[in-house]
């Protein structure tokens, strides 16, 4: 049973990716963003919170996600792996989520770090805005968002180095070349 993080900038595939993991290896999959897009679109009281930050391109307060990953974690039985998809994205979360596998008696496996340079994230996230209408995907939100990545949540990449599970990804390509160098790093696990 692995529990693989799979970590970036917004717009650096990680939803992408994790669905390419989920169809190749069948493992189950958290993303916080889904969730707290349900939330808001059922206009809960943790949706009405989060949207104040998202459409802000700010990141929704820790407690509040450590609170709601701790939900998931109890209620999600993973047979072969679970991919945390956008979570932890700051410093305080990583410990949390270390706490709460250690209840569990296991650990994070891998990070998989997906590194595209910030014109290329621009470029998809507008892309998608055009698409999907999420709110927060218009150029002013996205170097919010952006800008919030650097400061807060780019230092995760440092926490794990430290404990040898930081892999460094090349996230640029076709989907299929960014899933196989994934590949490369899960199979060796
Ligand atoms: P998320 O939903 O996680 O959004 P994101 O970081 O912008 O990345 P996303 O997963 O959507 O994009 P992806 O890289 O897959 O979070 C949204 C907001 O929720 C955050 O800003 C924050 O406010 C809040 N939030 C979520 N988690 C939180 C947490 N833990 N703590 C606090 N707040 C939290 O893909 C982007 C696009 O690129 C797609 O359109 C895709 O088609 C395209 N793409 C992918 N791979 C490509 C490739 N190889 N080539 C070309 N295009 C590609």
């Amino acid at each position: 049973m692995l529990n693989l993080i799979i970590f970036g900038a917004p717009g650096s595939g990680k939803g992408t990716q994790s669905e390419e993991l989920i169809s190749k290896y069948g493992f189950d999959h958290v993303s916080t963003g889904d969730l707290l897009r349900a939330e808001m679109k059922a206009e809960s009281e943790l949706g009405k919170t989060a949207k104040q930050y998202i459409d802000n391109g700010q990141l929704v307060p820790d407690s509040l996600i450590i609170d709601m990953i701790e939900k998931v974690l109890e209620e999600k039985k993973p047979q072969k792996g679970l991919i945390l998809d956008g979570f932890p994205r700051t410093v305080a979360q990583a410990e949390a989520l270390g706490e709460l596998l250690a209840k569990h008696d296991t650990r994070v496996h891998a990070v998989i770090d997906l590194q595209v340079p910030e014109e290329e994230l621009i470029d998809r996230l507008l892309k998608r805005g055009l698409e999907s209408g999420r709110s927060d995907d218009n150029l002013e939100t996205i170097q919010k968002r952006l800008h919030v990545y650097h400061a807060q949540t780019a230092p995760i990449a440092e926490y794990y180095a430290s404990k040898g599970t930081h892999n460094a990804i090349l996230g640029t390509g076709s989907i299929e070349d960014i899933s196989h160098r994934i590949s490369e790093v899960i199979d060796k696990l």
